[in-house]
C-alpha cells in the first residue's frame, strides 16, 4: 500500500512511525509512506494556506487553492482522499479492514477551524474522526489511521502480534489473563488457570469476557 500524507506539520511524522512494526512494514515494501508539507503548495511569499472564514467568525480556515493542488499532483486513478477532522464518520475496526483494500490513500490533516467546504464536496471522499475530542490538529488522528490499518496488510504482523486481532473482531473485550510468578507480592493467579482443566479454562474464560465486556463496553454486547 502506499500512503501520502499532507500535513501543516510534517516534523510531528519524524518518531511514531519508525520505530516497531510499521517501521519493519515500511523496510519490507509492504507500505511505502511519504509526509508532504502543505505549505509546499502555497504561492504567495508567505506561504499563506489559510484565511479568515466568510460572514464572519472566530478562527481561520485551511485556504482551497494549496490543497486542491497538492491532491491533483498527489492523487492517482484509485486513490482513496480522506480528511481527518472532528466532524468525520468515527473511524473503527471496520473501517480499518476497510481502509486495507485501497491502494493509495492520502490522508489529508485538519488545523484550525477546518476545511473550506468546497475541499470536502470536490476533493474529499471520505472524512474520518478518531474520537469525540478536539485536538491542535489532525497529525495525530493521520498517524492512527497509519498504524491501525498497516498492521492488517497481509505479511505485516507475525502470528503472535495477530492474536489480540481475535478480541476486538470477536466484539468482546479480553478476559483476565496472567503469566508467572503464580504468587507475586501475595496477589495470585485464578485457580481455574493453574488447574490443566482446559474445557473449564475456556468456561471461565468466556465467561470473565462477558462480565468484563457487560461492565466496560455493555455497546459491544
Ligand atoms: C482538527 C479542524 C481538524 O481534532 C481532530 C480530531 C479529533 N478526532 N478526530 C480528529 O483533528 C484536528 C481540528 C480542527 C480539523
Amino acid at each position: 500500500m502506499k500512503i501520502d500524507v499532507l500535513t501543516l506539520f510534517p516534523a510531528m511524522f519524524a518518531g511514531p512511525l519508525d520505530e516497531s512494526i510499521i517501521k519493519r512494514a515500511r523496510e519490507a515494501g509492504l507500505l511505502e509512506l511519504n509526509i508532504h508539507d502543505l505549505r509546499a503548495y502555497a504561492h504567495d511569499r508567505h506561504r499563506t494556506v489559510d484565511d479568515r472564514p466568510f460572514g464572519g467568525g472566530p478562527g481561520m480556515l485551511l485556504k482551497p487553492e494549496p490543497i486542491f493542488e497538492a491532491v491533483e499532483g498527489l492523487a492517482r486513478e484509485n486513490t482513496l482522499v480522506i480528511l481527518l477532522s472532528p466532524a468525520g464518520r468515527t473511524f473503527n475496526q471496520a473501517i480499518a479492514r476497510e481502509l486495507t483494500q485501497a491502494k493509495h490513500l492520502l490522508l489529508i490533516s485538519g488545523h484550525y477551524e477546518g476545511f473550506d467546504e468546497r475541499v470536502r464536496e470536490h476533493l474529499a471522499d471520505d472524512e474520518l474522526s478518531i474520537g469525540d475530542y478536539v485536538l491542535t490538529n489532525g497529525a495525530l488522528p493521520v498517524m492512527v489511521i497509519i498504524d491501525a490499518v498497516t498492521r492488517l496488510l497481509p505479511g505485516v504482523l507475525g502470528d503472535a502480534e495477530s492474536a489480540y486481532e481475535e478480541s476486538f473482531s470477536h466484539g468482546w473485550l479480553e478476559y483476565p489473563q496472567y503469566t508467572r510468578p503464580a504468587a507475586f507480592r501475595g496477589m495470585t493467579v485464578p485457580e481455574v488457570l493453574l488447574s490443566g482443566n482446559h474445557a473449564q479454562i475456556a468456561r471461565w474464560r468466556a465467561e470473565q469476557a462477558r462480565l468484563r465486556t457487560q461492565e466496560r463496553r455493555p455497546d459491544l454486547l
